[in-house]
């Protein structure tokens, strides 16, 4: 039975997806380097460093170099969250974590971000978690499963007995690899995102309940 909830943060809890990408936007276009929304999409959900390095391809910078552009568009994106507030939460989610704290169910948020203690702060979601894990949990990014086993054991649950919520690729691949339940939330357009990984697609957790999940997952 389901024990435990992992949610990424950004684009499953609060839109900030959307910052990350236009600040990369501003600073491949400020680098000449040729970048769109659509190129955009593979970077959902991966870390910082591995972002840029899909973004400048095989130009070769110095790490120096490497690091400025690094700290620009991060620099560009807690810019854009400053103004976060309560209202950003997405839509289905206070309802959600309330009816899953109800039920005695143990909740983490797990998110590749460095970013993204302030950003649950300014949200106002913290008190209604048991743990978080952030871009400073563990070393090996998504897609690699250790950032979801580091918050199943934050939360004191099995990763078998752990759903994961996840809005990117490299997140599904990392919730499958650690043996969890992996449910991807995606826009209907893009609703082919995961290729098949996820064991529950959703359009965003709008009027979802826990019963649905379990009715789904046949739990
Ligand atoms: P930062 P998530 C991820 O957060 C974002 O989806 C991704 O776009 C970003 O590059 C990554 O965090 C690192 O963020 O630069 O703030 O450390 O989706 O795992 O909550
Ligand atoms: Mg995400």
């Amino acid at each position: 039975d389901i024990q435990g909830f992992i949610f990424d943060l950004d684009g499953v809890l609060t839109d900030t997806a959307e910052f990350h990408y236009r600040a990369w936007q501003k600073l491949a276009d400020e680098e000449k380097i040729p970048f769109n929304r659509q190129a955009n999409e593979a970077l959902r959900g991966v870390a910082r460093r591995e972002s840029l390095m899909l973004i400048v391809g095989d130009r070769d910078y110095s790490e120096e170099v490497l690091q400025e552009m690094m700290d620009r568009k991060n620099h560009y994106y807690v810019e854009s969250i400053e103004a976060t507030t309560p209202q950003d939460v997405l839509s289905g989610v206070i309802e959600l974590l309330g009816e899953l704290r109800q039920s005695g169910i143990k909740i983490a948020i797990a998110s590749a971000s460095k970013n993204a203690r302030p950003v649950i702060a300014k949200l106002g979601i913290a008190d209604l978690v048991d743990a978080i894990a952030d871009g400073y949990s563990v070393e090996n990014p998504k897609p690699a499963p250790d950032l979801f086993l580091y918050a199943a054991t934050q939360i004191g649950i099995a990763p078998a007995k752990c759903v994961v919520v996840e809005d990117a690729p490299a997140g599904v691949e990392a919730a499958i690899a650690a043996g969890m339940w992996a449910i991807g939330l995606a826009p209907k357009e893009h609703s082919d995102r995961f290729n098949g990984d996820a064991h529950i697609v959703l359009p965003n957790l709008t009027g979802f309940h826990l019963s649905d999940i379990k009715a789904k997952l046949g739990k």
